[in-house]
């Protein structure tokens, strides 16, 4: 719980720190479809033309579509190799490491009328009054898998109220075989043993990145480093997650499901090749990766909206991610987290009241349809 007290001065100055927001939007992967061609010496002309369309065809298939559309309402998905985890919370607690069984904050719920697929999805709630009770509240599923270096999770998200949103939300961790220290609030991760994401959402409902790994930057200084007296000297050293969050995003709607996917890619040892991406109802939102997009690091925020910053420079490419420094770190877990914590939601709850809105004080986000997988998953047809 220590390293947790440490992330409500986080937010303070993630809060303190939130500058320019105005439209543009990153750009995202394109589908291409690998279309084959047929060696035909020996077949005729209207052959050739069968043969080209049914290797086309059979390509589609196995290159070009996404899972979803190779598996239509997601029949048959489970088994596929480049599946690594999925659930649908049709058949109850199980599938995850953990929780095995429903707890104080998460409950397996069973309502055809509510649910995205069949009648079975999963609530996370967390009060006003549970927060009272303890500053701090992790209502969180896990599930590891073996090692990858890519990385795709699609879920489903709903959320019915207009409620505070969880102080950090869903993460996804890589580590060599033994690392097990994601989320560990003001640490550096050593390159050779970890790194992690929290993909998050702010009081405006849209998303960011939240990264930590071996080359992250300092709030301290307005250059990234952690230097006493340096430009900007923030007086004391601190690294929290660096914060990545595209401008120009449409807040998600209320109490309607939205389907939200990311990937992640582990660097080459050495090289600055590692990429993160998302997309919301299958378009892409943002994605970050070696010359793309431009922005200006400001301490520890990378900001792609424009700066008006007395430090601020011109807006160059991002250099890409160098997560890690060794092959044996990997992706090996996601959780599926909404974590609150006391003061953060009460001062959100404040600023959406500011707003004329009126806040429950039930902080809930239903979930359906996960998978994680090595190959774009789409969203459920
Ligand atoms: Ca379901």
């Amino acid at each position: 719980m220590g390293a947790r007290l440490v992330v409500g001065l986080c937010s303070v100055l993630l809060l303190a720190s939130l500058g320019c927001d105005d439209g543009g939007s990153s750009g995202g992967d394109g589908e291409l479809v690998d279309v084959a061609t047929s060696d035909a010496a020996d077949t005729t002309a209207a052959d050739v033309s069968e043969d080209v369309l049914a290797d086309t065809q059979a390509d589609v298939q196995a290159d070009a579509a996404t899972l979803s559309e190779r598996y239509p309402g997601d029949e048959g998905m489970a088994e596929d190799s480049a599946v690594l985890f999925f659930d649908d919370f049709e058949a109850g607690w199980g599938r995850w490491d953990a929780p095995q069984a429903d707890t104080q904050y998460l409950t397996m719920q069973d309502d055809a009328a509510v649910a995205h697929s069949g009648s079975g999805y999963l609530r996370s709630t967390v009060t006003t009054e549970d927060l009272a009770n303890d500053q701090y509240i992790s209502s969180a599923s896990r599930v590891g898998f073996e090692r990858v270096d890519e990385i795709y999770w699609r879920f489903y998200a709903r959320f019915p109220h207009v409620a505070p949103n969880p102080h950090h939300w869903v993460r996804v961790s890589a580590g060599n075989a033994s690392w097990n220290s994601s989320g560990l609030a003001n640490t550096v991760p050593p390159g050779d043993e970890g790194f992690w994401f929290d993909f998050d959402i702010n009081n405006d409902n849209v998303f960011n990145f939240y990264v930590y790994w071996h080359e992250m930057r300092s709030g301290r200084c307005n250059d990234g480093t952690a230097e006493p007296g340096c430009a900007g000297d923030q007086g004391t050293t601190y690294h929290y997650g660096n914060t990545f969050r595209p401008p120009g995003q449409q807040p998600y709607p209320l109490d309607e499901w939205v389907c939200i996917e990311m990937r992640a890619k582990a660097n080459t040892p050495g090289q600055m090749d590692g990429e993160l991406a998302f997309w919301v109802d299958g378009e892409p939102v943002g994605e970050y990766r070696a010359g793309h997009p431009e922005g200006t690091w400001l301490r520890d925020q990378f900001h792609t909206d424009g700066c008006d910053w007395s430090a601020c420079g011109e807006p160059e490419p991002f250099e890409g991610f160098n997560f890690r420094t060794s092959e044996e770190v990997g992706f090996k877990r996601v959780i599926l987290d909404a974590y609150y914590e006391r003061g953060s939601s009460a001062r959100k709850q404040q600023a959406l009241e500011d707003r004329g809105l009126t806040v429950s004080d039930e902080q809930t986000i239903l979930y359906d349809d996960v998978v994680v997988a090595t190959e774009r998953i789409g969203c459920r047809r």
